[in-house]
Order: C-alpha cells, then structure tokens, then sequence
C-alpha cells in the first residue's frame, strides 16, 4: 500500500526509531552477494556502527574496520578464526577481535546483524580474544526479580570487554522497572514481538525488525504488548571510565 508519505521512522538527534519501511540497502567495501542495512553510524551521533547484513548464497563480508560482535537473526553463517571453523544458526553469536585473522561466510540466504567499536584498551588487561555461542545455551537472569523479564548476557562480565550486548525478553505486559538515564548509548534491534517505546519524550509502537538507537542520556523505558513475548537485542558501551569519552 502507499505510505503516502507516512512512516514510524524518527529521529531525534538524541534518539532515533527506524523501521524496515525505511531501511536502504548498499553494499560496504568488500562485501559479495551482500548487502548492508546501516542503523547506527557515527554520522547519527553513535560511538559505534551498527548493520544488518542480508547474504545471499555464497555471500561474504570483506575486511573489518574494527572489533565485531556478529549475531544470527536467520541462517547458517559460517566463521572461520585462524584455523578454527564455527558454523552459527539463528541465535549464534560471535566476537571477531581485529587484530585475529577471520573470514565471515554464508552459504545460503542469512540475515545477521554486526556491531562494531573501535577498541578502547585499558592499561594492563589484554586485549580480549575472539569467542563465539549460542543465545539458546544461556541462562537468562531475572531482572531485578521479575522472573516476566530475562536478560541473557552475550559478552562475558570481564573488563578485557569495552561494549557488552544483551538480549532482553519481555513476556506480554512487562515493563522496564524505571525510566532509565544513562552515561551508555545503546543499539537495539527488536527481534520478536512489541509494545510500547518510551524514548525522550516520545511514546513510540515498535515491532520486530525495527531498530532504535538511544544516545547518552536519552530517557529511555519499554513495556511489552501482544500476546507472545517481545525479545530485543541490545548492545551498550561498558566497562570504561566515564572521563574516557
Ligand atoms: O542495560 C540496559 O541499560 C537496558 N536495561 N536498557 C534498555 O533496555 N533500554
Ligand atoms: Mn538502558
């Protein structure tokens, strides 16, 4: 149907919803039968970068410009680090350090989303390696109690780690206990269901496959609608001392 003009898609300067009717795709240098959908880029105000990536049979990713984390939305994505292969399905995850030789390769159609950070070192804790897992293996945590809200850790509580990347899951009628305010930025890419988005003071209906990123210090709160539970993918600097910024 014709939009006429309409969409969800906003941007704020302190944060911004983007969904898939607005989504524009291009190939980044070194990608073959690939192509990106970039949601979070410095030139909004981001840190980071976020993207989707959509492969087609026997696409490939070309050279990193910085750390990665690699989550599947759909597929089979194959990784190889060093000498070592690891084929990820949906929900596999992986961390691709720079400095560690690797090639990222799907041999059908595959969907995956990247994040990458240009590394902020600290004095005296190496660098961390590259590790790869399976979102279904993890152990979710209640978050402050409400056993209706599960937050799955996918980057390892070590401060060798400058960003850490959450999935969160919301059964129907959940919420975020509080407004958040934060120092950290976030990129967040909803992966099942919806509800309700509070960012600024915006109220915004989100859905699966949109994207949201939340600045420094963006007011930010979400409560769960629909009748299935509503799951979000969520990446936040950490880790580092709030003078290094
Ligand atoms: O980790 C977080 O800051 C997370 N609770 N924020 C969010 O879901 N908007
Ligand atoms: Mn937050």
């Amino acid at each position: 149907m014709q939009r006429l003009g309409h969409t969800r898609s906003d941007w704020q300067g302190d944060h911004a919803l983007l969904t898939p009717d607005t989504f524009v795709r291009a190939p980044l240098p070194g990608m073959k039968k690939a192509t990106a959908i970039v949601h979070a880029a410095p030139a909004m105000g981001a840190a980071f970068s976020e993207y989707t990536v959509e492969f087609e049979a026997g696409g490939m990713l070309g050279p990193a410009m910085a750390n990665q984390f690699l989550y599947v939305i759909d597929g089979v994505v194959e990784i190889t680090v060093g000498t070592k292969k690891h084929s990820l399905v949906r929900g596999g995850y992986a961390f691709l350090p720079l400095v560690e030789k690797h090639s990222v390769k799907s041999a059908g159609i595959s969907r995956v989303a990247v994040i990458e950070k240009a590394y902020e070192p600290l004095r005296g804790v190496a660098h961390p390696k590259a590790f790869v897992g399976q979102e279904s293996t993890v152990t979710g945590q209640a978050l402050q109690g409400d056993e209706a809200l599960q937050v799955r850790c996918l980057v390892p509580a070590d401060f060798a780690f400058d960003f850490a990347v959450n999935t969160m899951t919301f059964n129907p009628g959940a919420t975020l206990p509080m407004v958040e305010i934060h120092v950290m930025e976030h990129g967040l890419l909803m992966i099942e269901g919806g509800g309700i988005y509070r960012l600024g003071e915006c109220w915004y209906p989100v859905t699966a496959g949109d994207f949201i990123w939340m600045g420094p210090y963006c007011p930010q709160w979400f409560g769960a609608l629909g009748k299935t539970p509503a799951k979000y993918l969520i990446y936040k600097d950490w880790n580092r001392h709030p003078l290094c910024k």
